[in-house]
Order: structure tokens, then C-alpha cells, then sequence
């Protein structure tokens, strides 16, 4: 191809409008392009695009295709891997704006990713949109044992704890955590919130969570609701 035909080619996001923008989003998250997310994130933030919809009908929406293909075996995990920090580079962008908050502190919160899973994607975002909301939010990262979040309650001591799991494997760790909350005699004491692709709110129900939250947003405002509930001003 001539230089005159690649210049042809080349993509202006400026020139694009946001349907097609939010195409090349969807097609970039798939081949792992993080230099090109970041790019387009961008665009859509200057053209006035709010944080949320940027990530939700962006990043969020990209990755539910990801997903799809990996489950038919269309892509594999080095590709979904490649995804996944495309979309964390995006994710860093919205990261600051999501958490820009004049609100007062309304809670603390520990989360993380049970033992045997690393998964992290969703957990951030719900940490994000937590941090948002005005919560401060102790991310525990993944794979952790219930021991360790037993250690950051007693350090951080926070009014909920937040536990992820994406595989039907590690989502029963929760229940060792919850029982283990019951065996220190503080399991009263804290708002539990489950999350995550594979559950459900039968399964938080019979392993005794508070709730099971959906999504981010649904984690805010469950969260806002227990903290009524459990903690009234
Ligand atoms: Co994995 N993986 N993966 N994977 N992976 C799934 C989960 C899977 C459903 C794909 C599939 O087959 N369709 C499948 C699980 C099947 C099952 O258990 N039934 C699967 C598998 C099998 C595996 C491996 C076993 C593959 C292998 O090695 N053969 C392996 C396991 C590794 C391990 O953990 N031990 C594995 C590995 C990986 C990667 C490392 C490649 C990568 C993870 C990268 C990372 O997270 N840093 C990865 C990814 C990216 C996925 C998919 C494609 C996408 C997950 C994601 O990020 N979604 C996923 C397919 C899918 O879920 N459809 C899949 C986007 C995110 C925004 O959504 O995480 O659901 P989600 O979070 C949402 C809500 O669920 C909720 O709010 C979030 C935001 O709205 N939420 C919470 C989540 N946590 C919450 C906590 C809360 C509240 C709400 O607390 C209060």
C-alpha cells in the first residue's frame, strides 16, 4: 500500500461521529488495543460525554462482546487478557473523574475478589463508582483469603464488605468469609454486599450477604441503602 493510501486509511476520531466512535471502541477493546482506548475515551470525554456513559456504553458494553466470544471459544485468554487491560487504561482515565466527589464521607468500605479468583475488572468498577458516591473504599485487590479481610476490617474498620467472584468455582468462598465474620462474633456489625457475573440473589440470600448487587450503580445504591438501614445520620 502506497504512503498516500495509508494516509487514506487513517482513522480521525475527530472527523467520526459518536455512534462510530463507540464502533471503534468496541472493535479496539476486542484486539487489545490500550493505546487506541485511551484515545477514544478521550474523545468522548472532550465531546462532553460523561464519565459514566463513556464506561458504560463504551468500555462496559465492549466488554460484554469479549465476553460473549470467549464463552463460544472464539477468543482465548491471552486475547481476553490483551481486553482486559485495554480497558483498564481506559478505566484509569475515568478512574479520577468518577471519584470526583464534593459529597462528605458516607462510609467506608473493604472490597476485593475471593480466594482462587482474579477477576478485578468489575470489583474496580464498583470501587470507582463507590468512591463516587463518597465512600472510601479499601481495595483488597484479588484471591484473598478470609483471613485477609478479616485483617482489613479489624484495621479499616469499615461499615460494609464488598466480595467479588466471576467463577461458579470461587463464588461458595464467600460463604467461608461470611462464616468466619460469624465465628468473630461481628457479623452484625457489617453490611455484606456480593457481586459478581455468576451470582444471583437467591445465592446471597443462602449464604446470608445483606444483598446481591447487579452492577456498580446497583452496589452504590444498595450500599446508600443498607447504610440507612444499618447506620441512620
Ligand atoms: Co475469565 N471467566 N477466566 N478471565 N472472564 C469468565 C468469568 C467466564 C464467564 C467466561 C466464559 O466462559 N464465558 C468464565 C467463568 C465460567 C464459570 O465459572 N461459570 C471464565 C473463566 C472460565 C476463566 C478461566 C478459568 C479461564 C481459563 O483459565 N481457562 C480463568 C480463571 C482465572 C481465575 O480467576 N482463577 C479466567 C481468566 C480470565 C482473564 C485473566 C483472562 C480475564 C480477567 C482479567 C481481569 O479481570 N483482570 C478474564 C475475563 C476478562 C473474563 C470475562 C470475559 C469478562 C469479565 C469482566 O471483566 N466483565 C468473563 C465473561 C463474562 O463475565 N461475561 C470471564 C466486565 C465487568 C464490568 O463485569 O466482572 O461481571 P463483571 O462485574 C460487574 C458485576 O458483576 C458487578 O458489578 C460489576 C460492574 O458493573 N460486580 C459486583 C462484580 N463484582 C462485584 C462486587 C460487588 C458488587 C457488584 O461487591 C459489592
Amino acid at each position: 500500500m502506497s504512503d498516500e493510501e495509508l494516509e487514506d486509511d487513517e482513522i480521525i476520531l475527530s472527523e467520526m461521529d459518536d455512534q462510530e466512535i463507540i464502533e471503534l471502541m468496541f472493535e479496539d477493546l476486542y484486539d487489545g488495543y490500550a493505546d487506541e482506548i485511551v484515545e477514544e475515551t478521550e474523545e468522548l470525554l472532550g465531546r462532553g460525554w460523561t464519565p459514566y456513559d463513556t464506561l458504560t456504553k463504551g468500555l462496559v458494553a465492549g466488554m460484554e462482546i469479549v465476553g460473549r466470544d470467549f464463552r463460544d471459544g472464539i477468543l482465548f485468554v491471552p486475547e481476553v487478557l490483551m481486553a482486559a487491560k485495554a480497558m483498564k487504561a481506559g478505566m484509569a482515565i475515568l478512574r479520577p473523574l468518577l471519584a470526583e466527589t464534593g459529597a462528605a464521607k458516607v462510609g467506608t468500605m473493604v472490597i476485593g475478589t475471593v480466594k482462587g479468583d482474579i477477576h478485578d475488572i468489575g470489583k474496580n468498577l464498583v470501587s470507582m463508582m463507590m468512591e463516587g458516591a463518597g465512600f472510601e473504599v479499601i481495595d483488597l485487590g484479588i484471591n484473598n483469603s478470609a483471613e485477609e479481610y478479616l485483617a482489613a476490617i479489624e484495621e479499616h474498620k469499615p461499615e460494609i464488605l464488598g466480595m467479588s467472584a466471576l467463577l461458579t468455582t470461587t463464588m461458595p468462598y464467600m460463604r467461608v468469609v461470611i462464616d468466619s465474620l460469624k465465628s468473630k462474633g461481628i457479623r452484625e456489625d457489617m453490611i455484606v454486599l456480593v457481586g459478581g457475573a455468576p451470582l444471583n440473589e437467591a445465592f446471597a440470600e443462602d449464604i446470608e450477604a445483606d444483598a446481591y448487587c447487579r452492577d456498580a450503580a446497583v452496589a452504590v445504591e444498595t450500599a446508600k441503602k443498607w447504610m440507612q438501614i444499618k447506620h441512620p445520620q
